[in-house]
Formats: structure tokens, C-alpha cells, sequence
């Protein structure tokens, strides 16, 4: 789906020629868009750890997928595990390495909405990452267990 921006130039029109620009969109640059944020979305479904994903995204000028309220969390599973049922199981931006049990996105945001599953967070000082599962968050080793995982990226276009 295109997000258009019509811009009717201003001036005269001659022979009746409406000028229009369309604001480009995550698709034309090969990811996805929600409707949730502004931000645009990749699945990666090559297995990774925590700590690799989260490089991996920032390789490609991005990050991984930072989810701040329970709206997005449902946007994403609509294009993910509910959807696709070869995307279970994802790392996301999120972790507690710095403060056990003080959940944050790697720009240090305090994480407010975390869905735990069952049991969940388990691990401790052992299991400082986020990852998904079905309908919620389970804390996972950061360095040695390797799932699929979603890079964020802010595309800046100009007109
Ligand atoms: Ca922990």
C-alpha cells in the first residue's frame, strides 16, 4: 500500500497538465509498513542471536524493531506469526542487560507495555533479550540462542 501526498503545483496550470508528486513509501525500499508507526519494517528469517540481529540492523542503517504500545504489538503479529507461519518465534529491540528486570530499547526508553507469557520473564541475569512468542514476550539469551528477528528503519524522503 502507497501513502500518497498530492501536491497540486500552484501557479498556472496550462493545457489543463496537473503536476503530482507521490511521497515514496517502506515498500518502494524493499520493507514493509504498519499502521501503527511511521517506521519501516524488514523480517529477517535467517536465525541470529540477540546481539548479532541487533548489529545486523544496524549494518543496514536501522535497528531492531522497538514496540512501544499493545496496538503495534498486534500490527506486527497481523504481518508476522498470525499471518505467515514461517516468521514464529522473533527477537525485537528490548533488553535488561544493564538492570535486571528494568526493560529497555537500545536508546535506554523504558519499555511500558510487555506482554509476558507464562513463566515469563524466566531466566533472569541469563536471559537479558526480547524475543516473541506467539502472543507474547519470553526474556531469551542475548549471545547464544538464534531466532528470526525485525529491523526497523526510518527512511528521510524528500520531495
Ligand atoms: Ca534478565
Amino acid at each position: 500500500m502507497y501513502s500518497m501526498i498530492i501536491v497540486k503545483q500552484s501557479g498556472t496550470v496550462t493545457n489543463n497538465l496537473d503536476l503530482y508528486q507521490r511521497q515514496g513509501s517502506c515498500e518502494d525500499f524493499g520493507y514493509i509498513s504498519l499502521q501503527t508507526t511511521s517506521k519501516c519494517l524488514k523480517l529477517y528469517h535467517t536465525e541470529m542471536s540477540w546481539m548479532t540481529a541487533n548489529s545486523t540492523c544496524a549494518s543496514a542503517g536501522g535497528k531492531l524493531f522497538g514496540i512501544t504500545t499493545a496496538d503495534m504489538f498486534d500490527d506486527v503479529l497481523n504481518v508476522t506469526s498470525r499471518k505467515d507461519p514461517t516468521f514464529q518465534n522473533f527477537f525485537i529491540d528490548g533488553n535488561d542487560i544493564a538492570s535486571e528486570n528494568n526493560w529497555v530499547l537500545s536508546d535506554g526508553t523504558p519499555i511500558l507495555h510487555l506482554p509476558w507469557g507464562k513463566f515469563q520473564p524466566g531466566l533472569g541475569r541469563d536471559e537479558n533479550c526480547l524475543l516473541v512468542i506467539g502472543n507474547f514476550y519470553h526474556d531469551a539469551p542475548c549471545y547464544t540462542m538464534e531466532f528470526k528477528f525485525i529491523c526497523e528503519k526510518q527512511f528521510i524522503i524528500s520531495l
